[in-house]
């Protein structure tokens, strides 16, 4: 199977670190790859992801799989299952609604970052770059207040979280996230003496 890659992003980071995670890191050859709002990369857009984001998977009869969330439970279920996200249950909706929060979050530190650094400066609106940096602020807030998840087992919670947290020091490292949630910051330092977070903090 083949990952499109980049290691400053926090969507492939979330598959890299479940697919060590779940052992089947071994069976993926991560691609480098380049896509960036206003640059079309055409042949991505054609062969891979119309939406030309990455991560995307290419499995080895040629299907491709994205977006991230999908991607993770396709190994997880190659893995045997139930093992990232709960088999079934209250729980399996709960964990995909943590999942959604994350992945949401993400999109608007995402989307914060693009009009920062991407659009000319000139056509910068910062009261929207405010507001979509408050819904990740938010989404941090709703961890922060409830411990029982960072302190479950291992799952694609904790997994999104430590990218989202790895992604905030990356760009917006003037946030004092770990001043303002505490909580997060113990979870933080505790997701990183794992090996799979260890050696894939964004640099
Ligand atoms: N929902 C997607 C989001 C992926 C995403 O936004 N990836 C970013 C890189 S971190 C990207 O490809 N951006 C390029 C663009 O938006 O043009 C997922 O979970 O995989």
């Amino acid at each position: 199977m083949k990952l499109t890659f980049s290691p400053s992003s926090p969507f492939a980071r979330k598959v890299r670190i479940s697919a060590i995670e779940l052992a089947l890191i071994d069976r993926i050859e991560l691609v480098p790859t380049t896509v960036a709002p206003t640059t079309p990369n055409e042949k991505y857009a054609d062969h891979v992801n119309p939406l030309r984001k990455l991560p995307a998977l290419i499995l080895d009869n040629g299907q491709v799989l994205f977006d991230s969330t999908v991607i993770i439970e396709y190994l997880d279920d190659l893995a045997g299952g139930g093992k990232l996200f709960p088999a079934k249950g209250p729980e399996r909706w709960q964990v995909k609604t943590e999942n959604a929060l994350i992945q949401g979050m993400l999109d608007a530190m995402l989307l914060a970052r693009y009009e920062k650094g991407v659009r000319p400066e000139a056509l910068r609106w910062p009261k929207w770059i405010d507001d979509q940096w408050d819904r990740a602020w938010h989404g941090l807030k709703y961890f922060e207040d409830r411990p029982e998840i960072l302190s479950r087992p291992f799952d694609i919670t904790q997994i999104g979280l430590a990218c989202l947290l790895g992604y905030a020091d990356l760009r917006f490292p003037d946030s004092q996230w770990r001043e303002a949630y505490p909580k997060l910051n113990v979870f933080n330092e505790k997701m990183l003496q794992r090996e799979s977070v260890k050696i894939s903090v964004p640099k």
